[in-house]
């Protein structure tokens, strides 16, 4: 993969085994609503200074993959409106045509490993959408982490998909999930999804020696998924959530959706017709995600 443009404190902070957080761009530029898009990616990176943490927000810019970026970068994901959506695949595309693109999950997770990285924090995981068994969509998200190895913290996987289903490919992909102080897989939005989730780690030091176990291994390089629900008190209302999602669903088949529209699509359409309490319910699942990456790259950096 292309040669990585290092922010100069991402630089420094790897090179002297200080805690760095990997933090995607596509929530900022495709996610979340402007203007509010910036000041919450600006809020997200002080969550990990005040941490003392070194915060590597991802993208490609002018075809250069950048880890860790300047504030007028930062300023640039969240208002150009030109800016592309990035998975993995596109990286090389991105790299060799000059474009500049947010990165999804699956590029920021590559890219962040590639960098030394171990730790990522995000909102919700892509995976497989309802309506698989008659239109195949499946987040590329899942593929990449059966074969990266990363941490990613996060509120479980969107609650617009089929969230059994996409438990189910992540068993396939042989990836590891484990709830942060819960039994049951988060819900995204919603503090639970309904399902049950095999394994429980309650604290960032647990999660560290998990991550040197999977180190200690010479099997598949494959991820750890950390799920860490959203307070109830932050969360969405269920009853709403489930309304506004069905007609949202509703919507995307009748306009025609497709591919990598479908899943900015259903969020702006959750906030819109909650009037803003998804997104609420969003940037509280971000923000508890990223204090908690904190936490672990400072449990792992230390042992
Ligand atoms: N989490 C959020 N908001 C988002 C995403 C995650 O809270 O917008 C993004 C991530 O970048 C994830 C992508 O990789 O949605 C999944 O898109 P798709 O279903 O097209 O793979
Ligand atoms: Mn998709």
């Amino acid at each position: 993969m292309p040669r990585l443009k290092l922010s100069e404190e991402v630089s420094t902070a790897l090179s002297t085994g200080a805690p760095v957080v990997a933090l995607e761009s596509t929530i900022i530029s495709h996610g979340l609503p402007r203007p509010r898009n910036h000041r919450v990616a600006v809020e997200f990176e002080s969550i990990l200074r005040e941490r003392g943490v070194v915060p590597a927000t991802i993208a490609v810019l002018d075809g250069v993959p950048h880890v860790g970026l300047t504030p007028e970068q930062l300023a640039r994901i969240a208002e150009d409106e030109s800016l592309r959506k990035f998975g993995y695949r596109d990286l090389p595309l991105a790299v060799a045509t000059g474009a500049s693109g947010a990165t999804t999950v699956s590029g920021t997770a590559h890219l962040a490993a590639a960098a030394g990285i171990g730790v990522f924090a995000t909102g919700g995981l892509g995976g497989v959408h309802r309506g698989w068994t008659t239109e195949q969509d499946e987040s590329a998200d899942l593929n990449l982490l059966s074969r990266t190895r990363i941490t990613v913290v996060c509120a479980g996987v969107k609650s617009i998909l089929d969230v059994p289903a996409t438990l189910q490919r992540l068993e396939t992909l042989n990836v590891s999930v484990a709830g942060y102080r819960t039994d049951e897989f988060p819900g995204f939005y919603l503090t639970g999804s309904g399902q049950p989730v095999d394994w429980r780690l309650d604290d960032p030091e647990r999660v560290a020696a998990v991550m040197r176990a999977q180190r200690d291994t010479d099997g598949p390089e494959t991820a750890l998924i950390v799920a860490n629900p959203v307070d109830a008190a932050a969360q969405l209302d269920p009853a709403l959530h489930d309304r506004v999602l069905a007609d949202g669903l509703a919507a995307a088949e009748s306009a025609g959706i497709v591919g990598q529209a479908v899943t900015p699509f259903l969020l702006g359409y959750l906030v819109e017709h909650t009037d803003g309490a998804s997104l609420e319910a969003n940037l509280a699942a971000v923000r508890g995600n990223v204090a908690l990456a904190a936490g672990i790259a400072t449990a792992f950096a230390a042992a």
